[in-house]
């Protein structure tokens, strides 16, 4: 059996469309999604009716919950710009699309080739954390427990997770941690004009494939993390921006792969004794 895992579409079509015509030529049986199909981006039910038609386990992500739900817009909490970002996702979607978005699990757990595996979209415990990559030991053990939300309450021996925006690998325990990367809002927090390499390295959509034998608890066949990267139209996507209320952030984004708010970053790392731009 053999999974492509997409995450973090954000409404790009173009690298949605991309990453489908890339795994379709990939003899794939499942594509599993695990949040964040909305926000940020400009084709908003474009991208929900592909993930909809193409997708056979969809996972909620925080900006899936958060843009389908209901607010009292009249809240001083919500700043003017979210309001508009609320109101421009919403103003793209049916009750119906919001329903479904709104009712999306949380986690999809199984065994592969001996392996117990889990996805969710940020942490088990819940779908929006601080965009991070340099969380301590304990933090990434904390990833393979399990909580309330959980599906079992056994202890993962492979996490599949998105919503930090960049894949990688890592290994700790005997278990591993695989973050999938991002199909449409590809970025970097640790950047550096002096070290940073050509920025496709960083934009181009980003997904997983998984393999081995499915629901076997037998450590018989083999498993297989294949990282795919695919270019796709950057330009074209952007040729719509004027629908889109969030054009400056999302262009920053997608042609130079750097988060919007790095002020939020940077705070999470001074609090860590880390100088970001020091690094
Ligand atoms: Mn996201």
């Amino acid at each position: 059996m053999k999974f492509a895992i997409i995450s973090d579409i954000h409404s790009n079509l173009e690298a949605l469309k991309a990453t489908l015509n890339d795994i379709s030529k990939r003899d794939v049986d499942k594509i599993i999604c695990i949040g964040d199909i909305i926000a940020k981006g400009t084709h908003v039910k474009e991208c929900l009716d592909l993930v909809r038609q193409h997708c056979d386990i969809v996972i909620q992500g925080n900006c899936d919950r958060h843009f389908s739900a209901t607010h009292d817009l009249t809240d001083p909490f919500f700043s003017e710009q979210e309001k508009t970002r609320i109101q421009y996702n919403q103003s793209r979607l049916t009750m119906e699309d919001r329903e479904y978005l709104s009712n999306l699990p949380f986690c999809f757990e199984f065994y592969m080739s001996g392996s117990y595996v889990r996805l969710f979209h940020a942490t088990p415990q819940r779908d929006n954390i601080p965009l991070i990559n340099l969380d301590s030991i304990q933090d990434k053990y904390n990833m393979f427990l399990p909580t309330e939300k959980t599906v079992t309450q056994k202890i993962a021996d492979v996490v599949i997770y998105g919503h930090i925006h960049h894949p990688y690998m890592d290994r700790l325990y005997n278990k591993t941690l695989i973050n999938v990367g991002s199909v449409g809002n590809s970025f970097d927090v640790i950047r550096n004009d002096m070290k940073d390499s050509d920025i496709l390295e960083t934009t181009r959509s980003n997904y997983l494939i998984i393999e081995g034998k499915y629901g076997s608890t037998e450590y018989h066949d083999d498993i297989t993390f294949q990282f795919i990267r695919v270019p796709y139209d950057i330009d074209k996507e952007l040729k719509d921006e004027n629908l889109n209320i969030e054009k400056e952030n999302h262009r920053c984004e997608l042609i130079q792969g750097k988060y919007r708010d790095m002020s939020k970053i940077n705070a999470y790392y001074t609090k860590l004794g880390i100088d970001i731009n020091k690094i």
